[in-house]
């Protein structure tokens, strides 16, 4: 299987996030990307190679055209507005707000456009998230051409950045885009599989009212766990999009067995909805030792998620998202991928 990684992302390095009422070092941190590169070459994977160059154009038929903008320039305005720190959102439009009229302000443009405080931008995130979704677009566009499978390296992440909103440390939604994209390739029906142990809620927002892609998501428990407001087992899709979003929302403690049924019975909607391209939004932080997260995964349980994967028989994209227990990220994204080729 090949890997597409862009050394762009290394642009988006914020220095802080605000967590438990401090600024921290970003979960979501450069060095994560090397640890998964170290582990593909430890593991005999073709050499990685880069995605060439972003297409914008389905970006911008995916995106609110105001989000776009803010994302291209919010760095330059909030220099020129004379902010001494990094982006960070602190005013939104909570309810009974006015929810269709972004500030002039920079500062309110951020709370408007943001969906979440943790996530900074700084001078270099909108090239890197351009970056992360040529890595999706490389990958698929790959699968497209005849290969089984792709890993997309993305980073920043995007399954919880909606068409207007970023968030959850991301920017622009890489695994919509890879459902797009096989959709406009001619695959009628596609199917996003979230393994993340946060909820999709991007992904989930974007197809929310869609037929032709069908979502699934195994996550920590909105009451319990990040995003908090999206995930619920009785969101189930509106309109054309009925019946083709699948929530399986977990407890603290969830460990294999239980998670497996979950990954199986989500296997089997994909299978009867009829699906002939698979996106796989992989992250790795439902992992025992995650320091975010709450499940109880060890390394060997994603090899055999990649076996379950595998069984579908899909063409099948993998992107990155998310995993903080940095030393084993490597092992338990490749060990996804492994497990998935071993099948
Ligand atoms: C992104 B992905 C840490 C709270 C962090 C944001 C989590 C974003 C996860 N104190 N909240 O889904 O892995
Ligand atoms: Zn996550």
């Amino acid at each position: 299987m090949r890997t597409f990684h862009s050394e762009t992302h290394r642009l988006h390095f914020p220095q802080a996030e605000l967590s438990g009422g401090q600024f921290v070092t970003p979960y979501e941190r450069p060095s994560r990307v090397e640890y998964v590169l170290n582990r593909l070459a430890e593991r005999g994977f073709p050499k990685v190679e880069a995605p060439g160059a972003v297409d914008v154009a389905p970006i911008r038929a995916m995106c609110d055209a105001g989000y776009l903008e803010f994302l291209e320039t919010a760095w330059e305005q909030w220099k020129a507005e004379g902010m001494e720190g990094e982006i960070i959102a602190a005013s939104f439009p909570a309810r009974r707000m006015q929810i269709a009229r972004p500030p002039r302000n920079i500062d309110g443009k951020a709370g408007y456009y943001a969906l979440a405080s943790e996530t900074a931008i700084t001078r270099g995130t909108w090239e890197a998230a351009q970056g992360s979704a040529a890595c999706a677009q490389a990958a698929t566009r790959a699968v497209i051409g005849g290969d089984r499978a792709a890993f997309a390296l993305c980073r920043p992440p995007g399954h919880h950045a909606t068409a207007d909103m970023y968030g959850g440390y991301c920017f622009i939604n890489n695994a919509a885009l890879a459902a797009d994209q096989f959709r406009a390739s001619g695959a009628a029906k596609v199917a996003v599989l979230d393994i993340d142990f946060h909820h999709g809620n991007g992904t989930q927002d974007i197809l929310y009212d869609r037929g032709d892609v069908f979502f699934a998501s195994l996550h920590g428990a909105p009451e319990d766990a990040f995003p908090y407001f999206l995930g619920y087992a009785d969101e189930t899709g509106t309109g054309a999009g009925e019946g083709a979003t699948a929530n399986y929302p977990m407890a603290p403690g969830t460990a294999y067995d239980l998670w497996s049924g979950a990954l199986d019975d989500a296997l089997a909607r994909i299978r009867a909805f009829g699906a002939e391209a698979l996106v796989v939004s992989l992250g790795v932080d439902a992992y025992k030792d995650d320091p975010i997260s709450f499940f109880k995964l060890d390394s060997p349980d994603f090899m055999d998620a990649g076996r379950r994967i595998a069984t579908l028989n899909l063409p099948t994209v993998f992107c990155m998202e998310g995993g903080y227990a940095i030393e084993a990220v490597g092992v338990n994204a490749v060990n996804v991928l492994e497990g998935f080729e071993g099948a």
